[in-house]
């Protein structure tokens, strides 16, 4: 069998044009690998079957047909390759854009926590008493009799011991003193800072105080208390004055007005109940919308709204820490944190806060 030279080589030429164009639409990797098998396969491949037919040519007209032959191998050698390299980055960028992170895309938002409406009011209250000069300081809330009631001024037996429900605690301190209790206000701590330092005193105890109490909506068997003192010579009723009232503008707006009456506390002599104008009803008691008049539920139509105790502290309280009253006065004041948080946000029941319900908490 004799092979015609020229018929192969166009055989070469059809079969280049051929593969090439197959190439081209190979899409895959599969399909170039059966594009290759096709072509290029040992047993099978096209071209292979052609190249096999060199072997029939006569010897000179072998040498141009096999270069013919060779330069279609190559070029199909250097298609496969080039297409391999393009499908390989397609899958790439393919990959790449799947996998593309967009910078500008919102994050995942945090849930975020907020403080206790307690803490924020005694924040508050602290930061008008230190921005006019009041130091903080915070004490035990397991506390001696002596430091609770004793040095107050309140001895055991005596009357006023009545006006705080005590839990008394089975404990003794360090130095084997006794009884002991949970403090009922933050005034042992001012005793404890008189005892240690010399006026000028001026200083504010924040924190938690207990009583043997039932709970209703004014009243819970913990809550928090901001007690403070200033002891100087010369200090005098003027200056109480002037501080608390300083303070419930601070607290409740630079309109309010504030009223002084007699009351009784036994570290304090003489003894007062400030309240300010009811900052609802602006004092009158009662609140008037579109013509019609309502009563003021905020001060119980009093117009006035009590919200601290306070006084000049008594001698004696003085006397017991060491200090001459002679020489030195003093004034001191207490308040309730979350009262003065329930008239600010017109809270209706104390014991909201320590009831731990985040749809209450969530509002502050
Ligand atoms: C109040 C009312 C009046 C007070 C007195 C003292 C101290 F330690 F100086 F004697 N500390 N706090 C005081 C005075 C507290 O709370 C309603």
């Amino acid at each position: 069998m004799t092979t015609n030279a020229s018929d192969l080589t166009r055989t070469l030429e059809a079969l280049r044009e051929e593969a090439l164009r197959a190439l081209d639409a190979a899409e895959s990797e599969e399909r170039l690998e059966a594009w290759r098998v096709a072509y290029l396969g040992r047993r099978e491949g096209k071209l292979t079957l052609a190249m096999r037919q060199l072997g029939a040519l006569s010897p000179e007209a072998r040498p141009a047909a096999g270069a013919a032959a060779n330069q279609v191998k190559l070029a199909l050698d250097e298609g496969l390759a080039r297409r391999q390299e393009a499908l390989k980055e397609r899958a790439l960028e393919r990959m790449a854009q799947a996998q593309r992170l967009d910078v500008t895309m919102p994050g995942r938002p945090v849930p975020l926590g907020r403080l206790h409406p307690t803490t924020q009011m005694l924040r508050e209250v602290l930061d008008a008493f230190t921005s006019m000069g009041f130091q903080v300081a915070e004490g035990p809330e397991v506390e001696l009799d002596r430091y609770n009631f004793e040095l107050l001024n309140i001895p055991k037996g005596h009357p006023a011991r009545d006006m705080w429900d005590t839990l008394w605690i089975d404990h003794t301190d360090a130095n084997g003193e006794r009884p002991m209790l949970l403090r009922t206000h933050t005034s042992p701590m001012q005793a404890r800072v008189m005892e240690k330092t010399e006026p000028p005193v001026r200083v504010v105890v924040p924190g938690k105080v207990y009583r043997y109490e039932n709970t209703d909506a004014t009243h819970e068997w913990h809550f928090h208390q901001v007690e403070g003192l200033a002891v100087d010579e010369g200090i005098t009723f003027a200056n109480l004055k002037g501080t608390l009232y300083e303070f419930a503008r601070r607290i409740f707006g630079p309109e309010r007005r504030v009223r002084f009456r007699c009351d009784y506390f036994p570290f304090v002599e003489p003894g007062v109940d400030m309240a300010m104008d009811c900052f609802m009803c602006k004092g009158e008691g009662h609140l008037r919308s579109g013509g019609r008049s309502q009563p003021c539920r905020v001060c119980k139509e009093t117009g006035w709204i009590e919200i601290m105790g306070a006084g000049m502290v008594h001698p004696r309280v003085l006397e017991m820490v060491g200090y001459d009253p002679q020489k030195y006065t003093g004034f001191a004041f207490g308040l309730g944190v979350e009262r003065i948080a329930m008239l600010k946000h017109g809270i209706d029941d104390i014991r909201l806060f320590y009831a731990n319900d985040v749809r209450f908490l969530r509002q502050f």
